[in-house]
């Protein structure tokens, strides 16, 4: 299938500034490899809203939710169009948050298809307001996707218009929730707080560790979670690039993290899902140009994955 670009230069969700230049990141990235990808493929640059930020105080446990409300709606709206046009989304965003909106999009093309998501990540992501230690919303795409509040772990007394905004994110499309926590799969999640843990041990979320992937080989745990997806019918994979280690690619994210997969490994991993033929939205983030201490090596390192994940998409779905 042909692949559409969404690019949202959404940075609102992440503690740092500089992840809405990701895209231009990995753009540079393409043209210094002399490669005509971005000429290739069609992109629809979305609206965000960096410049509109007046006052992220308000809501301390989820900072800029009311700006991130908008975002989810037009990230999932294009995302539900590109399907209807029978084109394949790729979403090249800044900040993780996005990724509740994307699956949001996916299921409002595909309302009555079960979905499944791969979550490749050194992250959970399993926050709500009420848990979340930061307040930074790209730490709870997929909370809003299950539509859960972990108000078993709440710690957080959350104020009036964070709830508003909150219910608002969990029912993009007026679909919640869009998929349920047996139909997820982890890939690389090595830094969690303990809200996070208590979700993914609650409902026995797979975590397939960087080390027990390279103790039991690439292929036998990626065929074991295909298997464990094998009753959905439709499957989100999302690549935030802070799953790689950032001790060998680069701390050109957010929030880097060391003794992560290397970039052929998150290739492989992805690749192996897409093959699957089940993949209908594949997503990347979290690039952070500004924080890159090699120049611009996590864009280049990002640019090779999606280089290398495109012609599986073409030719597999
Ligand atoms: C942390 C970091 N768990 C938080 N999350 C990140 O702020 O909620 N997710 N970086 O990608
Ligand atoms: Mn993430
Ligand atoms: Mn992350
Ligand atoms: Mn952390």
């Amino acid at each position: 299938m042909a692949i559409k670009i969404l690019n949202m230069n959404s940075e609102l969700g992440a503690g740092t500034r500089g992840a809405s230049l990701g895209t231009a990141a990995v753009k540079i990235a393409s043209l210094n490899k002399r490669s005509d990808y971005f000429k290739k493929h069609p992109m629809k640059v979305l609206p965000d809203l960096n410049d509109e930020l007046v006052n992220d105080t308000n809501t301390p446990y989820a900072k800029n939710i009311e700006h991130i409300a908008k975002i989810y709606e037009t990230t999932a709206d294009a995302v539900k169009e590109t399907i209807d046009g029978g084109q394949f989304p790729v979403v090249l965003s800044g900040d993780h948050s996005t990724a509740g909106a994307s699956i949001a999009g996916l299921k409002m093309a595909h309302p009555d298809k079960r979905v499944g998501v791969v979550w490749v990540d050194a992250h959970g992501d399993l926050h709500s307001p009420y848990s979340s230690p930061s307040g930074n919303v790209h730490g709870m795409p997929l909370a809003t996707a299950l539509g859960h509040d972990n108000e078993e772990r709440k710690i957080n007394d959350i104020d009036e218009e964070t709830k508003k905004y909150w219910e608002q994110l969990k029912n993009v499309g007026g679909i919640c929730p869009k998929f349920n926590p047996e139909d997820l799969v982890f890939f690389g999640v090595r830094d969690t707080e303990e809200p996070e843990d208590f979700i993914m041990k609650k409902h026995n979320i797979p975590n397939y560790r960087v080390e027990e992937v390279r103790y039991r080989g690439l292929d036998a745990c990626v065929d074991e979670a295909i298997e464990k997806l094998s009753d959905c019918d439709i499957i989100y994979v999302t690549f935030d690039v802070d799953s790689m280690d950032c001790d060998l690619i680069s701390k050109g994210t957010g929030t880097p993290v060391s003794k992560g997969f290397d970039d052929k490994e998150v290739t492989h991993i992805m690749k192996k899902f897409i093959e699957t033929g089940k993949v209908g939205c594949f997503e990347m983030v979290e690039v952070n140009p500004t924080l890159d201490e090699k120049q611009n090596k996590m864009a280049e390192t990002a640019f090779d994955v999606l280089e290398e994940l495109t012609p599986a998409i073409e030719n597999n779905i």
